[in-house]
């Protein structure tokens, strides 16, 4: 699979483009699947930084038959860089609950198999993360996936990973953050549509995926995703990206055995 060469070929989001009378909520379907490169990349600015860094972090936290676990895994774009740039055998799991998403990233990865000769073995699991088992991972990928997850279960989904991960393992969690000062929630909201409108979407369109998504993604304060890391063993955590409202952490598991 590779992660080079598809941005010529996306096509364009328009699904929000023409008024609708009653804004459903947001479902990962076959029309979210089928646009998803292009919503993502104009949608979550520093998304092209965070999946760069997604490559290097696995340089240096995959280890030889390993596992890396691509949880909400959309299309693949993390499962692509990872496998781009590891070098040492490894098999990723990559898990979404969507089977829209996963049949467009199924496509994708047959399309690769013809440039490849690359060491990681793929895996595509339709489940829900918070019914998926994580064993012998080294590095383990929440990219933009636990901020849909209800805000009761996130803490056993972190605790399973903590688990599953090996002493010295890498977790690295992407989010959309909310703020508790009004005014820096009002300021990044206004800069996230500024970003939105300078890629190209209306006012309507900006507006009506608001109100799509308000009930399906949960945002949390950056604290709260911290506290909550730390009380489920994580003994390292480290913020290292923040565009606006989108921040991401790497939760190292310690490599010592805890006192
Ligand atoms: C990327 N990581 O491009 N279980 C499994 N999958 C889920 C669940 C769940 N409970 N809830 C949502 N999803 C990707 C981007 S997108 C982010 C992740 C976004 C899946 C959902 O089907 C979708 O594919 C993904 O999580 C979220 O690196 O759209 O903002």
């Amino acid at each position: 699979m590779t992660s080079k060469g598809s941005s010529k070929f996306m096509s364009r989001d328009t699904i929000y483009q023409s008024k609708s009378s009653k804004v459903g909520d947001f479902t990962f379907d076959d029309q979210v699947a089928e646009v998803f490169p292009d919503m993502i990349s104009r949608s979550v600015p520093g998304y092209a930084s965070i999946l760069a860094m997604i490559g290097e972090l696995a340089v240096r936290y995959v280890v030889p038959h390993s596992r890396v676990y691509d949880l909400g895994c959309s299309l693949g774009a993390a499962t692509a860089v990872v496998c781009d740039r590891v070098k040492v055998p490894c098999k990723i799991v990559a898990i979404d609950n969507s089977a829209a998403m996963l049949a467009k990233m199924r496509e994708n990865l047959v399309k690769a198999k013809q440039s490849d000769g690359q060491d990681c073995e793929v895996e595509l699991v339709e489940m829900s993360i918070q019914e998926s088992e994580i064993c012998d991972a080294s590095f383990v990928i929440l990219n933009l996936t636990l901020q849909f997850l209800p805000p009761a279960e996130r803490a056993g989904v972190l605790r399973r990973i903590y688990e599953g991960l090996r002493p010295g393992g890498c977790l690295l969690l992407a989010e959309k953050l909310k703020f508790d000062d009004e005014q820096q929630q009002s300021l990044i909201t206004e800069l996230h549509h500024d970003f939105k409108r300078a890629h190209g979407y209306s006012e309507l369109e900006i507006a009506q995926k608001r109100t799509a998504i308000e009930n399906r993604l949960i945002p949390e304060t950056l604290e709260q995703h911290i506290d909550r890391l730390k009380q489920v063993g994580f003994s390292t955590i480290v913020p290292w990206f923040q565009c606006f409202s989108f921040a991401s952490m790497l939760a190292i598991k310690t490599d010592e055995a805890p006192r």
